[in-house]
């Protein structure tokens, strides 16, 4: 990439960011990017996301603003709320969440009462920090009872949730997960929240671009809200959405804003939009079917290499990997795949003996590379090269060796939207 050109302006005016910008644009060019959260949106979502939309103020919501000037800003809200109803068949979205936790906040705050029982999946089984755990909002503000996968299957144990729910009749029951790789059974789940009193707020952060193809069950027609993140498989902007029955539509709109959340970011919500259109397009089915083969493939050359995949494969983009029989902390595992050109992220493991901040495994995730344009040929590529990592962690010539491997297979793969830096 041409940096000085690409980073033109800014480089005039201010050097120092413009530098950084640039070696940030270096870093992701010449790396494979397997973190299962992140992916790369279209230059189209950047240009909505980079455009002077982010000037303005509206608090408010479209014809009920708190300042003037907002004609053109109402016409992009209603867009994008119009789009995500029809894309996930839902009776009303708010397009304003600035994140998925922020959307998860507002719809906790629109369903229950300070105290309120809740049920979250467990952070350290796969579920995420919004969803209870006690050094968030969610398990300060809130009484959570967490559930976790099952020991031998290491998957979602729907009997045991269902005699935790009827215990202690929550009145929310969440589903949805940060690192599990299994079909969500979201039917099944809001049966057991029907009978235990409770509502289903169902968090589709990271699965939200397969319900969008059509390839994982829509929570949307059973839970009574849906969030998501935008920016995920969804391959759109960094931001949150909230998917709810029409009758919900006051309580979660004034959740977000005023309760929450003042101004609202126009250029995202424009870039959510964009998103919104591309996500209903039958190339952005075929990405996600690519997505889906590329992480069985990457799942199942692992297995074929001797490593263990927790619940022993992948239904969606996630490939969790447990290290123990490698004898190798996900920490450990992920700095020696760094310094090879591979990021990842650690990851506890069901059951994990080690701390969050070590771990026992590593999450992989092929929804970025697939946007690169990688398949399962180079799936077979970089599973071998983790396994070569992986068996000599401290050997710095494997890493380099590595390294260069990895430079040469990101090269015949431009990050889409690199050239757009030039705003
Ligand atoms: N931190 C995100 C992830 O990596 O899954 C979830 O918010």
């Amino acid at each position: 990439m041409d940096t000085a050109k690409a980073f033109f302006s800014l480089a005039r005016q201010d050097s120092k960011v413009a530098q950084i910008l640039s070696l940030e644009a270096e870093r992701q060019a010449s790396t494979v990017n397997l973190i299962a959260s992140e992916n790369h949106a279209s230059r189209a979502v950047l240009e909505a996301q980079c455009s002077l939309l982010g000037d303005k103020y509206a608090e408010g919501y479209p014809g009920h603003r708190y300042y003037s000037g907002c004609v053109h800003i109402d016409e992009i809200e209603e867009l994008a709320v119009e789009r995500a109803k029809k894309l996930f068949r839902a009776g009303h979205a708010n397009v304003q969440a600035h994140s998925g936790s922020q959307a998860n906040m507002a719809a906790y705050a629109a369903l229950l009462k300070h105290g309120d029982t809740a049920m979250g999946m467990r952070l350290s089984h796969g579920g995420h920090l919004t969803h209870g755990s006690q050094v968030n909002f969610s398990g300060k503000c809130y009484s959570f009872v967490p559930y976790g996968v099952d020991r031998k299957t290491e998957m979602l144990d729907y009997d045991e949730i269902e005699r935790l729910a009827l215990e202690h009749k929550p009145q929310l029951l969440i589903v949805g997960a940060s690192s599990y790789s299994r079909i969500i059974d979201f039917e099944r789940l809001r049966h057991i929240a029907d009978k235990a009193g409770a509502r289903l707020l169902a968090d589709m952060a990271h699965i939200a671009g397969m319900v969008a193809a059509g390839l994982h069950p829509s929570p949307v027609p059973h839970a009574h809200v849906s969030t998501a993140t935008t920016h995920k498989t969804l391959r759109g902007p960094r931001g949150g959405l909230i998917l709810s029955r029409e009758e919900l539509a006051a309580p979660i709109d004034a959740a977000v804003f005023p309760g929450m959340q003042g101004g609202p970011c126009m250029h995202m919500i424009a870039a959510k939009a964009v998103c919104f259109a591309e996500a209903m397009q039958s190339e952005f089915v075929a990405y996600q079917k690519s997505v889906l083969e590329n992480a069985r493939t990457l799942a199942s050359e692992l297995q074929r290499c001797g490593m263990r995949i927790v619940s022993g494969g992948t239904d969606n983009h996630i490939v969790l990997v447990d290290l123990s029989p490698q004898a190798i902390s996900g920490k450990d595992a992920e700095e020696a795949l760094e310094a090879a050109g591979i990021t990842v992220n650690r990851n506890t493991i069901p059951f994990d003996p080690r701390p969050a901040r070590i771990s026992s495994g590593i999450r992989l995730g092929t929804p970025a590379l697939t946007t690169r344009g990688c398949g399962v040929d180079e799936m077979k590529r970089i599973a071998a090269l983790i396994v070569r990592v992986l068996s000599s962690p401290t050997d710095s010539s494997v890493r380099e060796l590595v390294r260069g491997e990895v430079r040469e297979m990101a090269g015949q793969f431009p990050v889409p939207g690199m050239q757009h830096q030039v705003c």
